[in-house]
């Protein structure tokens, strides 16, 4: 493979001299920024986080903020979950959508005060979308980008090496939960969550100058724990059913096609964007969704849409957008959306891969 050639387009982060010296073998571009995908190997770096613990770079999660005395109104405009039980120290996953129900971005919502949010978002260009909202409707509302680049500590051991660095405290946070800690006199943001299925925490770095003197505590304190630099894996994230926005679900697709369903109090999301069409496709349920797939035989990289077909037939009844060999499952593990028809658990499917068809089996639940 060749490389991404460097420039200002692509954003390096406050953990990139981190990143290189742990000698990161390759990068995607999230957020027009530089997102680590492989450390050691992707198997090799999926043991590892199931055994051990270990620190990422997810800055590209940037932060959209939205600060002032309409941001409030402005957030629930903008997803279908219903906010407002939410409350400073929360964080929510919330899909985010368009006038037709179309995913616009996955973000991790946090509430920082009244009038101050943040969302921690997936690979798309909300800034712009909010930005837009907020100045047609003359909202009193400021939308920035601030410099604030998440650092994930994940795996079992993640609990361990957190109260190393930020105190015994840390270990009482609840899941989606978030609190302030001191680290070197700074207080740092950190919410127990994270891109994985392993559990852990994500500090929200406030301050490019503050990434890499956490960055080397965590290393340092880490030693005895076998802490490595690690990043979201593949193989891990798509066990645990952990979807990626611009692969596993687009603009195309509503938050129930997606199984977000959950994540969705339409009826009561008074002032949401695409409300009506939400209300609409949540009566009648979607068509298609999203599922678990196991695939039989050797696969290529999932690197473009698969269709998914009827066994034997030219009919097409889905598609399949992740997938890898899972060394735990002793199979190939993916998601893909597939039509009403044959998405019961149990319905033999074919994969149509560049390498030609294989086998699939829709799953009854994801593997983790
Ligand atoms: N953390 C933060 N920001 C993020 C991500 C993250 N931004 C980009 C991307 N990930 C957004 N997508 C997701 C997808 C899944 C989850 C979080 C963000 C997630 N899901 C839990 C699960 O499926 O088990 C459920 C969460 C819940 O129950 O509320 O955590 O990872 N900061």
């Amino acid at each position: 493979m060749a490389t991404i050639a460097p420039s200002r387009r692509v954003r390096r982060t406050p953990f990139s001299d981190g990143v290189e010296a742990a000698g990161v073998k390759s990068y995607t571009v999230y957020n027009r920024m530089l997102l680590p995908t492989v450390f050691r190997s992707v198997e090799e770096d999926y043991h590892h986080l199931k055994s051990a613990v270990q620190v990422w770079d997810v800055s590209v999660e940037r932060q959209v903020e939205l600060r002032g005395p309409d941001a409030g109104r402005l957030m629930q405009m903008l997803t279908p979950r219903d906010l407002r039980g939410m409350l400073p120290g929360m964080c929510y996953y919330v899909p985010l959508v368009d006038g037709t129900g179309g995913m616009l971005n996955d973000p991790v919502a946090l509430m920082l005060a009244d009038d101050r949010y943040w969302l921690s978002i997936a690979d798309s260009d909300l800034l712009l979308w909010v930005k837009g909202l907020a100045h047609a409707l003359y909202l009193d509302v400021i939308v920035e980008e601030p410099d604030v680049s998440p650092l994930a500590i994940q795996g079992p051991h993640a609990d361990e090496l957190a109260s190393r660095i930020f105190g015994d405290a840390v270990k009482d946070l609840r899941f989606f939960r978030y609190g302030f800690f001191d680290f070197q006199g700074k207080q740092m943001l950190v919410a127990r969550s994270g891109y994985s299925k392993q559990g852990g925490f994500e500090v929200y770095v406030e301050g490019t100058a503050n990434g890499m003197p956490l960055w080397n505590a965590l290393m340092e304190a880490g030693k005895d724990l076998d802490v490595y630099a690690g990043c979201p894996n593949l193989i891990e994230r798509i066990e645990g059913g952990l979807l990626s926005y611009g692969n596993d679900m687009t603009r195309d697709n509503t938050p129930h096609e997606c199984g977000l369903g959950r994540f969705c109090s339409t009826q009561t999301a008074i002032g949401c964007v695409g409300r009506d069409a939400l209300l609409r496709v949540a009566k009648e349920g979607p068509v298609k969704q999203v599922r678990a797939i196991a695939i039989d035989g050797e696969i290529p990289p999932c690197d473009r849409l698969w269709n998914i077909t009827i066994p034997g037939k030219d009919v097409v009844i889905g598609q399949l957008t992740s997938a890898a060999k899972s060394p735990d499952f002793n199979t190939n593990v993916a998601i893909g959306m597939v039509r009403m028809t044959h998405w019961d658990a149990g319905t033999e499917l074919q994969i149509e891969t560049q390498d030609g068809p294989r086998r699939g089996v829709v799953q009854e639940n994801f593997w983790l």
